[in-house]
């Protein structure tokens, strides 16, 4: 049947990308209601139609809000707010904030790796979307995960702009304009320092033990999503001036020697990686000129010459795609397929299939 699907958020950077994929997607709808907190009235057109984004200000009564998917895209505060209240109506809600990820009454799905962890419906009535920095990372080492036991894993990562929205992006654009016409330019307001022509080792804020939120992220967010509470992973998370694309340095140490043939052929033949095999005949990924937006890059995949146990890779994606707007789309056609939405509360895996899931 057509759905009725509302979207939280709609006109930053994620909400916008998710309109798009949810127009050119299958999915039938029947009813869109799109929801700001900031801007003033707008509106989109979408399959022939023209909506009128609402203020979630003025929601006079809770029970209107009643759709059967809420994508929630509006970051951590709206999702707190919101969430939960939206789910007691019965909607699904698939948030992509940091609200609820670790609670365990909320599934964090990646489809491609974890996708036998929705199979009924939460009782949360809330799925989350992980991390933009941990949908890459997890979508390149799940053949690896699957295939061999893991030591380790160190990583480095180079995350773009937009993954502070679009006034992250206004800021590193009128920052490098200022700078480019000779001043210093306006102070940082989305990041801890200028982001133009600058490098920042910081993303969200530093714990005590000097370890940054976004890195606390991606250790404990693959953990939940591979099932693996001890999985050694450690990370530097910085901020660069790029406007969108996050990059990732990874290093896999196994507990055996590791045949460089053979990661080759686990991440060809892995739906949804693009592999980059031959540096000299296909390069390698960069953000700015990315291929696919829906697909996680990898290149320059070498074993250490100095640990045979070891690995590098470098990992591309497209962060309002496969890091948030895609991931969150394919979790809703993984819980149409497994009739999780409305009252349909048994639930039979059929439709779509991906493989090997954890
Ligand atoms: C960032 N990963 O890039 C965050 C967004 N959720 O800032």
């Amino acid at each position: 049947r057509a759905l009725d699907i509302s979207v939280v958020g709609a006109t930053g950077a994620v909400g916008t990308a998710l309109i798009k994929l949810l127009e050119k997607s299958e999915i039938a709808i029947n009813r869109l209601r799109l929801f700001s907190c900031s801007s003033g009235a707008r509106q989109f057109k979408f399959r022939d139609q023209t909506y009128l984004v609402e203020a979630l200000r003025d929601i006079g009564d809770i029970a209107d809000t009643k759709t059967d998917i809420a994508f929630f895209c509006a970051g951590g505060d709206v999702s707190a707010k919101w969430g939960a209240p939206f789910a007691s109506q019965g909607t699904l809600v698939i948030d992509t904030s940091n609200s609820f990820r670790m609670d365990p009454d909320v599934p964090l799905i990646v489809p491609q790796v974890n996708a036998r962890s929705l199979t009924v419906r939460p009782p949360s009535g809330i799925v989350a979307n992980p991390d933009c920095s941990t949908i890459q990372l997890v979508r390149a080492l799940k053949p690896l995960i699957a295939t061999f036991d893991i030591h380790q894993i160190i990583l480095t990562t180079y995350q773009a702009a937009s993954g502070m929205g679009l006034l992250g992006c206004k800021e590193l654009l009128n920052g490098a304009e200022a700078v480019l016409e000779g001043s210093a330019g306006p102070p940082a307001e989305r990041f801890p320092v200028p982001l133009a022509f600058n490098v920042i080792p910081q993303i969200g804020e530093i714990s005590r033990e000097g370890v940054a939120l976004e890195e606390r992220k991606l250790v404990q967010e693959s953990r939940k999503i591979f099932g693996m509470p001890h999985l050694q992973l450690t990370a530097t998370c910085v901020r660069v001036p790029v406007k969108t694309g996050h990059s990732e340095a990874v290093y896999v140490e196994f507990d055996d020697h590791v045949r460089l043939e053979q990661v080759r052929e686990l991440l060809a033949n892995e739906p949804g990686v693009r592999l980059y095999a031959d540096e000299i005949r296909d390069g390698y990924p960069t953000p700015r000129f990315l291929g696919d937006p829906a697909d996680v890059h990898v290149g320059r995949v070498r074993v250490n010459p100095e640990n045979p146990r070891g690995l590098w890779m470098w990992v591309v994606a497209d962060n309002l795609q496969v890091g948030a707007a895609l991931n969150a789309l394919l979790i809703a056609q993984l819980a149409i397929a497994n009739n999780l939405i409305g009252e349909h509360e048994d639930c039979q895996v059929r439709g779509v299939e991906f493989s090997r899931s954890f």
